[in-house]
C-alpha cells in the first residue's frame, strides 16, 4: 500500500426506524435516565445525516453505515413459530423485555462496529478491521454478525484489507471495537501507536460491568499485525467506569498527534498518560500534544453528562484541526465545558482551531455522542476507489439526498419503547432495508 496516500474516511452510523429508549444499557447514564421516554427515530436519522454533511463541509471524506433489520427475529424464532408478524406478537405478549432487546437500533454507534488498525501500522501493511463481538449486552451482541457481513461487503474487494470475524466470546473475549482504541500518529499516513484501552483483566475489584477485556484487546492487536512498539494496553480507571464511563471514548479522544484526556481516565492516573506519551515518542520520534483535563476543570460527572470527550477531533485538508462537540457541551453546567473547549481552541500550543457543535440529542439520550456515531478508517486512494466501485457508501451529495428521502418516507417521528411490539414497525424496517440494500449495494437482509 502506498502509505503517502492514506487518509481518514469517517463512517457515520445511521439510526434505524426502531430507535427508542428502552434503558437497555444499565452502565450508561444517559440511557438509564431516559428509559421510557418517547424517541423520534426520524429526527435521530436526520441528525446523523447532518453530522455526515458537516464532516463533508469540513473537507473530510465521510461514509454511511446503514442500520440493521429490527426486531432481530432469529432468537425469537427459537421460541415462537409462525409468520414474522405472529412471532413478534407472541414475543410482545410473552417477553416484552426480550423483544425490546431485539429491537434496539444500537448498530448506529459505529464506533462499536469494529477496531481498525491502519495499514502503515501493521507488519503486513494491510488495513485490518476486526468486527466487534459486543458480547456484554444482549441487545448489542446481536449486531456482530450483520456488522461483519456489511464490513466484509464494503472492504472485502479492496486490496490490502483484512476483515476479521468477531472474537470468540466463548473464550471469554469481550470486545467493543474502536470506542476503546486510539490511534496516535504524526499524520494519518505515518506509522502510529495504537492504544488499546480495556476495562478488566480479571483482577478482583474490576467492575462487573467492564465491557472490554484485556485478552480481547491483545487478540485484536495480534491479529492486526501490530508489533510491540505499535501497541500499548492501558487499563481504565474502575472508579470512572462506575461513574458511567462505559467506553474509553467517554473520557478521552485523540486525533493524529493530539490526545485530549481526563486525568482520571486510567487506572494508573497521570502515570498512564505519561506511559502513552513515552510509547508515542519511541514509536514515532515525535512529541505527543497531550491536553489533560483536571478534575477541577471538569469533573468526571460533568464529562459524562456533557460528553465533552465524546467529541470528534478531525484534521481538515489544510492541516488545522476541528472539534465536533455535542451541543450539551455548551448547554449544560452554564457553558462550563464549552469555555474549557474554547480555551483549548485559543491555545497556540495545539493545532485545534475550530469548534463545531452538533445537535445529536436523539442519540445522546441513549449515551451516543459525535464520537460514538463514527468509525474512522484510514484508507489509501486505491482502497477508497475500490469501495466506491463496489458499493455506494461514500457520503456524496446524491447519497445524502437519497437517504433523506428514504428517512422521510419510512421513519416514524415518535416512538414509545413498547411500540416495538407493533409488527407494522418491522414491516417499515424491512421495506427500508430492502431499498437501502439496492441504494447502497450492500447485503442488508442476510
Ligand atoms: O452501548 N447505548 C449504547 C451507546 C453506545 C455509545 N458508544 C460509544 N461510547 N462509542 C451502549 O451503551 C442504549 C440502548 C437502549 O437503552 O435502548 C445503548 O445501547
Amino acid at each position: 500500500m502506498d502509505t503517502d496516500q492514506v487518509k481518514e474516511v469517517i463512517f457515520v452510523g445511521l439510526p434505524g426506524p426502531t430507535h427508542n429508549y428502552s434503558g437497555l444499557a444499565r452502565d450508561n447514564v444517559a440511557a438509564s435516565l431516559n428509559r421510557g421516554s418517547t424517541s423520534n427515530p426520524k429526527q435521530a436519522a436526520l441528525q446523523a445525516l447532518e453530522l455526515a454533511r458537516l464532516l463533508c463541509t469540513l473537507g473530510i471524506e465521510a461514509a454511511i453505515l446503514p442500520p440493521q433489520l429490527r426486531p432481530h427475529l432469529p432468537p425469537l424464532r427459537e421460541r415462537y413459530t409462525g409468520r414474522d408478524e405472529e412471532v413478534i406478537i407472541q414475543a410482545a405478549r410473552d417477553d416484552l423485555e426480550l423483544l425490546e432487546k431485539m429491537s434496539s437500533s444500537s448498530a448506529m454507534w459505529a464506533a462499536n462496529a469494529a477496531t481498525i488498525v491502519a495499514g502503515p501500522d501493521s507488519r503486513d501493511h494491510k488495513l485490518h478491521l476486526t468486527s466487534a463481538n459486543l458480547h456484554t449486552n444482549m441487545h448489542r451482541r446481536i449486531e456482530a454478525q450483520a456488522t461483519h457481513r456489511v464490513l466484509s461487503a464494503i472492504f472485502g474487494d479492496a486490496e490490502h484489507c483484512a476483515v476479521h470475524a468477531p472474537l470468540d466470546a466463548a473464550k471469554g473475549l469481550r470486545d467493543e471495537g474502536a470506542a476503546n482504541h486510539m490511534r496516535l500518529a504524526p499524520q494519518h499516513a505515518q506509522a502510529g501507536l495504537n492504544v488499546f484501552v480495556y476495562g478488566t483483566d480479571g483482577s478482583p475489584g474490576d467492575p462487573e460491568t467492564a465491557r472490554q477485556t484485556l485478552a480481547a484487546s491483545k487478540q485484536v492487536a495480534r491479529q492486526s499485525g501490530l508489533d510491540e512498539t505499535g501497541a500499548l494496553f492501558v487499563k481504565q480507571n474502575p472508579a470512572v467506569i462506575r461513574e458511567g464511563v462505559f467506553h474509553n471514548d467517554v473520557i478521552a479522544v485523540s486525533n493524529a498527534s493530539v490526545l485530549l484526556v481526563h486525568e482520571q481516565a486510567y487506572g494508573g492516573g497521570k502515570a498512564d498518560i505519561a506511559r502513552i506519551e513515552k510509547a508515542y515518542a519511541q514509536r514515532t520520534g515525535h512529541t505527543l500534544t497531550t491536553l489533560i483535563i483536571g478534575d477541577g476543570d471538569l469533573s468526571v460527572e460533568e464529562a459524562v453528562h456533557t460528553y465533552f470527550f465524546n467529541s470528534q477531533i478531525v484534521t481538515r485538508p489544510d492541516g488545522r484541526m476541528a472539534i465536533i462537540a455535542p451541543v450539551e457541551v455548551k448547554d449544560l453546567y452554564a457553558g462550563k465545558a464549552a469555555r474549557l473547549m474554547e480555551a483549548i481552541r485559543l491555545d497556540p500550543g495545539n493545532p485545534i482551531a475550530e469548534i463545531h457543535f452538533a445537535d445529536l440529542r436523539q442519540s445522546m439520550n441513549n449515551g451516543g455522542g459525535p464520537a460514538c456515531l463514527r468509525l474512522r478508517v484510514p484508507m489509501s486512494d486505491a482502497q477508497i476507489a475500490a469501495v466506491k466501485k463496489h458499493t455506494n457508501v461514500l457520503a456524496d451529495a446524491a447519497l445524502l439526498t437519497q437517504l433523506r428521502l428514504l428517512i422521510e418516507a419510512h421513519y416514524p417521528n415518535s416512538l414509545e419503547s413498547e411500540a416495538v411490539a407493533d409488527p407494522a414497525l418491522y414491516r417499515r424496517c424491512l421495506t427500508l432495508l430492502t431499498e437501502l440494500s439496492v441504494l447502497m449495494k450492500l447485503p442488508l437482509l442476510g
